[in-house]
């Protein structure tokens, strides 16, 4: 590292313990167990202004989450979960942003948070063994411990279109998107991406844009998310019931705490199986999966899943050429990230909305006054990127990370992602990171997965100080295994069979195809972390 010695003489962070990257969810949390728990010397470095990571950045028309809210939220304390009250069903982007600052504020963690500062190097150095870490600008941190809390979909993926830069109008990625909003009233808007976030913001721009062209490259299911106030009385069922709304959390395979069904698809009739899957509609939202055992692993099962909803999509959307491409769907269902939507079919019924197939038509360029496909040219105002996101790995590599001997992690993951656990990479000690690839994360409702790997993550840093331990590093005949085993888990799932999805990085161009969160199931993970740590950290080098 050029001018290691004396760029790390002006170091802010001297008798830092730990440095947290990132204070949405995870950083937040991470701070809290390590500074709080552990009474470790602890500061946090966050790009933003203020605490919600992801929701910080998305803030476009729609931003809803899709878990429920009352799961939706930290477990560590009941009393907090009983102080807090969610509002709807399922959480909107301004409230969960009052909720991650209720609890900044309540446990006093801003005042060791940095905000608008953006981590752009983190190098080890082996002689110190500390992490020196750099930030856009020119501060320098060092710590012992490294933790990355980044998130797993916040690296903004704007498609490189020719011609963007000629636009004339305005354009937005959703995840980035102007904290004064937008104002798409008598606009022609275009939008791009039929994803979780497009099918949210659809129904949002359509109320007010004069006309509002949706550009689909991929057809998507989408199930009713049912969206309500929550009643006083399951506002009060919340409260009464924190500890087994937690213990439910924790104990299903995607961190929901929906019951799976043990029905397996064929043990029911035909017409069995249609009423089931019409109560699931009608009940909304993602628990729509769990209608059957087997619909993850049996295409078979999952065939009849798809064409239910298929049929819905037929049945709402009156223009038959439209409900066509809108259910010309070439992938199992939930193999991509499932949407749940208030009103998308439905908005294709608006007079000033229309539907383009960029599949069968695609876009050439972008022009002066609009989007150009091939079989002709989209006057626009307005341009929304709802194209999702370099995820998993995305993060992580646009910080320049070396391990020992300077290897730089982008070299350590060149062929994708390769860690141990989800939590370390090896040639990388002292350095964990949070809801990374390898780990559920993106499979699992993300607090439920956040609060086990800090939780396990705190644990480790107490055993090390403990025990006088300096170091820790995944083994790499450790990592190899893991790898091996999430790609097992994967491979027992329908997941990879849709070969395009960001779960596989096959979103980003000339990104590895490398299935990266792991499919195995919260519950038996948190299984194997803790096995793992009663083992004395079993694969892990350990050294003073
Ligand atoms: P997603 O799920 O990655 O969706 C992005 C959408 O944008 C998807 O429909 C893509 O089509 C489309 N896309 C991407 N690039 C292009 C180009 N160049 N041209 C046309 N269309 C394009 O991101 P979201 O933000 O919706 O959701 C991310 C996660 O946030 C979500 O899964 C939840 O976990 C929350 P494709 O399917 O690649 O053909």
């Amino acid at each position: 590292m050029p001018g290691a010695t004396t760029e790390i003489s002006d170091t802010r962070g001297g008798d830092i313990d730990a440095l947290v990257i990132g204070a949405g969810f995870a950083g937040l949390y991470q701070l809290l167990c390590l500074r709080d728990r552990l009474g470790l010397s602890v500061k946090a470095l966050e790009a933003g202004a203020g605490v919600g990571g992801t929701w910080y950045w998305n803030r476009y028309p729609g931003a809803r989450c899709d878990s429920e809210s009352h799961a939706y939220c930290y477990t560590f304390s009941e009393d907090m979960m009983r102080e807090w009250e969610w509002s709807e069903r399922y959480p909107e982007q301004p409230e969960i942003m009052r909720y991650l600052n209720f609890v900044a504020d309540r446990f006093d963690l801003k005042r060791d948070i940095h905000f608008n500062t953006r981590v752009t190097s983190a190098h080890y150095d082996e002689a110190a063994n500390r992490w020196n870490v750099r930030t856009e600008a020119g501060e320098h941190f060092s710590a012992k411990y490294l933790i990355t809390a980044v998130g797993c979909l916040s690296t903004a993926n704007v498609p490189d279109i020719a011609g963007l830069e000629s636009f004339q109008g305005d354009w937005y990625h959703t995840g980035q998107w102007p904290h004064e909003g937008v104002d798409f009233t008598g606009k022609r808007v275009g939008l791009v991406g039929t994803g979780s976030t497009g099918i949210q913001a659809t129904p949002v721009i359509a109320a007010t844009a004069a006309h509002l062209t949706v550009f689909q490259r991929t057809a998507n299911y989408s199930v009713p998310a049912r969206n309500v106030p929550l009643t006083p009385e399951f506002k009060q069922y919340v409260k009464d019931n924190a500890a087994e709304i937690r213990r439910a959390t924790r104990s299903t395979p995607n961190g929901h705490p929906f019951v799976n069904s043990e029905r397996m698809t064929f043990e029911s009739s035909p017409e069995e199986r249609h009423a089931l899957y019409e109560a699931a509609w009608e009940t909304g939202g993602l628990q729509f999966r769990t209608t059957f055992q087997d619909m993850m692993v049996n295409k078979a099962a999952n065939d009849t899943a798809a064409d239910f909803i298929r049929g819905k999509i037929r049945q709402i959307v009156n223009d038959p050429a439209t409900a066509q491409k809108l259910s010309d769907i070439d992938h199992p269902y939930a193999a991509k990230r499932p949407p749940i939507d208030t009103n998308y079919f439905e908005t294709f019924n608006r007079d000033n909305v229309s539907l383009v197939d960029v599949r069968a038509v695609p876009i050439e360029c972008i022009a002066p006054d609009g989007i150009r496909t091939q079989d002709g040219d989209y006057p626009l105002d307005i341009i929304v990127f709802a194209t999702g996101f370099d995820a998993m790995t995305g993060p992580m590599l646009r910080m320049d990370i070396r391990g020992r001997d300077g290897l730089p992690l982008a070299k350590a993951w060149e062929s994708g992602p390769r860690n141990y656990l989800g939590l370390q990479v090896a040639g990388f000690p002292n350095l964990f990171t949070v809801t990374g690839p390898g780990s559920p994360s993106v499979l699992c409702n993300m607090p439920v997965a956040i609060e086990q790997h800090a939780e396990w993550i705190a644990d480790c840093i107490a055993h090390m100080r403990d025990n006088g331990i300096e170091r820790i590093e995944a083994r790499p005949e450790a990592m190899d295994a893991w790898v091996e085993q999430v790609n097992a888990a994967a491979d027992a799932t329908l997941l990879p069979l849709a070969t395009h999805s960001w779960y596989l990085g096959a979103n980003i161009p000339g990104k590895p195809r490398v299935f990266m969160p792991y499919a195995g199931g919260m519950a038996r993970y948190r299984e194997i972390c803790a096995d793992v740590a009663a083992k004395n950290y079993a694969g892990f080098a350990l050294s003073d």
